[in-house]
């Protein structure tokens, strides 16, 4: 197999055509978008610009160098890596899988919106990956091709149908509507290649690179804690917080994380709800006078229509594209809102809301939270109405976590969640990687509600599927945070195996190891596995902080993978009924 760059293409309102790729370096003109090129060591190497040579602005959706992938051995499959931390990332056969985009029955585009780059739908041959790829035929040839960066703009790969019947890879840096101003030049993040050796270890390699290039946070300590999300979920009460933190002498968390539930609406993070009569710094002095570090949970970028920030700054939302309302972010009806679950998104670029957002982490700072889980963070990277309309998806959610950075401090531990993967990386500390866990392995046929993104729904068996998948971006993007184990044998649809399962896949992970049962609920047993995560656990971690990441074997073989080798350990799991085997393993 091979990839021969063929062509540049430009998608945009105003403009739209292709032009053939200089053969080294030089810039090419697709009307008044021109873009200049510099090939580097391999033929898919590129270091690449845009500037806008008109004069007036350009609305630009994407610009794309499209190869053709030659001389493919058998089946053609894609690593399709997902966009933010719950969607899903695994392999996918060319002309058998589709994108999800084309299931989406539910007929809601934001559903698309929240696990890609671009929200309009795939076309109905191609299959798309973010950030980076792999494509490997049956022959064992492979190509890995990945961006080096996506803070200033996302990188999306397309596989498509080319016209001649060949299977042709597009390589977008997405705008997403941005505009660019007439005599405007932009940066964009290079494109990065390599086919020759073990895909598995030319993963790494880009891993490496862009986490480099962004500047990766990636040296905090190994974590365990305890969250409040997996067994009290919204209806967590003071009460709750305080039984459990009176348990928690006897295990080794050092931080305690309140999650959803505590405040007093979706964006008026700074008080507390009838749930809690002690307020932010009371119970931030409760934890903390536990010997714990205190955590909350907020999600920053979103808001309830009845809520404070919302009614005293309406001009702070993000607008619907044709101007007809705010822009949803998220449609979650447990959290009321006055209009049956929907959010607002809030507009991050208007200097106003980033300076909401420095002052939001700066109190949750000072009333004693270190340690803060920015999660629907995705929200601001919708199309919509915008006050800067030059700001890319990328820019507007990496502006919002860089304003609550500015006010939580730099040594704050900052957790990802619902986060973008490639916007975040230099601004968190962790960062979820997979969807949610749940106190069940799988869900019932029945029970999906979310027809094409099925695998993002809250399932433990989603959560292991990209604790395998992601497991190379540990301490080169950020610490990974796999979501939190499943350790109660009671109140629970997990069987004994399935727990055990998943804890060794967090073990081997070297990821953050954070319990969220009802602590009355964990015995002796519970409290072992704990231990064994812990230890194999730091021993994982310890091997990535030198280089070596934990391997998954068949990641590109078939998904989702069942098998994770690291510290020592070959996990091997049935994914379908959630058992598996720890084998011991000499390195
Ligand atoms: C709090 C939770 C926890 C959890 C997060 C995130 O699509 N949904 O309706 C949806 C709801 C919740 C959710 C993800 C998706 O979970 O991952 O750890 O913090 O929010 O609400």
């Amino acid at each position: 197999m091979q990839l021969i760059p063929r062509r540049l293409e430009v998608t945009g309102d105003e403009v739209s055509g292709s032009t053939d790729l200089p053969s080294g370096s030089g810039a090419v003109r697709v009307g008044p978008v021109e873009v200049e090129l510099h090939r580097r060591h391999d033929g898919m190497a590129w270091s690449w610009s845009l500037a806008n040579r008109g004069d007036s602005p350009v609305r630009l959706r994407g610009v794309s160098i499209v190869a053709e992938v030659a001389e493919v051995g058998g089946a053609l499959r894609m690593f399709r890596h997902g966009y933010q931390s719950w969607s899903s990332c695994g392999v996918a056969t060319f002309g058998v899988d589709h994108d999800p985009s084309h299931d989406n029955t539910t007929g809601i585009e934001l559903l698309c919106g929240a696990h890609h780059a671009d929200q309009r739908a795939a076309r109905p041959d191609e299959l798309r990956s973010e950030a980076v790829t792999v494509l490997a035929d049956d022959r064992g040839a492979s190509s890995v091709v990945g961006f080096e960066g996506g803070v200033a703009h996302d990188g999306t790969f397309r596989l498509r149908r080319a016209a001649d019947g060949g299977a042709e890879l597009w390589c977008e840096a997405f705008f997403g509507g941005a505009t660019i101003a007439a005599g405007e030049r932009r940066d964009l993040h290079p494109v990065w290649a390599a086919s020759q050796g073990d895909p598995l270890e030319l993963l790494e390699r880009w891993a490496t690179v862009a986490g480099g290039a962004g500047k990766a946070r990636v040296s905090s300590p190994y974590q365990i804690g305890w969250c409040s999300w997996y067994h009290y979920f919204h209806d967590v009460t003071e009460a709750d917080l305080r039984a459990n933190l009176a348990l928690a002498d006897r295990w080794p968390f050092e931080v305690f994380q309140l999650d959803d539930g505590f405040q007093s609406a979706i964006g008026d993070w700074l008080t507390t709800n009838e749930r809690f009569p002690t307020d932010l710094a009371g119970l931030a002095n409760t934890i903390a006078s536990a010997g714990r570090t205190p955590g909350l949970w907020i999600a920053p970028f979103i808001v309830a229509p009845d809520s404070r920030v919302a009614t005293e700054h309406p001009d702070w939302l993000a607008q619907m594209p044709d101007g007809s309302g705010p822009l949803p972010g998220m449609f979650n009806p447990p959290w009321g809102g006055g209009m049956g679950g929907i959010m607002w998104t809030l507009d991050t670029t208007n200097p106003e809301v980033l300076g909401h957002l420095e002052h939001v982490g700066r109190e949750l700072r000072s009333a004693g939270f270190p340690y803060l889980k920015l999660d629907f963070t995705y929200a601001p990277s919708f199309d919509g109405r915008y006050q800067d309309p030059g700001r890319t998806p990328a820019q507007r959610v990496r502006a919002g976590y860089d304003a609550v950075r500015a006010g939580a401090g730099d040594d704050a531990f900052l957790l990802g969640c619902g986060a973008p993967i490639t916007h975040v990386v230099g601004v968190v500390d962790g960062n979820r990687i997979g969807s949610d866990v749940a106190p069940s392995w799988d869900l019932e046929p029945g029970q999906y509600g979310l027809v094409g993104y099925e695998d993002t729904e809250p399932a433990t068996l989603h959560g292991f599927r990209n604790t395998l998948a992601r497991s190379f971006l540990h301490r080169r993007f950020w610490l990974n945070d796999p979501d939190c184990l499943m350790l109660r044998t009671d109140k629970t649809q997990m069987t004994p195996e399935a727990v055990r399962t998943w804890a060794h896949a967090v073990a081997l992970s070297g990821g953050m190891a954070l319990v969220s049962d009802d602590l009355a609920l964990l015995d002796a047993g519970a409290r072992a596995l704990l231990d064994e995560v812990v230890a194999i656990g730091r021993e994982a971690d310890d091997a990535a902080v030198a280089g070596a990441t934990p391997r998954c074997d068949d990641l590109l073989l078939h998904a989702p993978p069942t098998t994770l080798t690291a510290a020592g350990h070959r996990l091997r799991a049935d994914v379908g009924t959630g058992e598996s085997t720890l084998e011991q393993i000499d390195c």
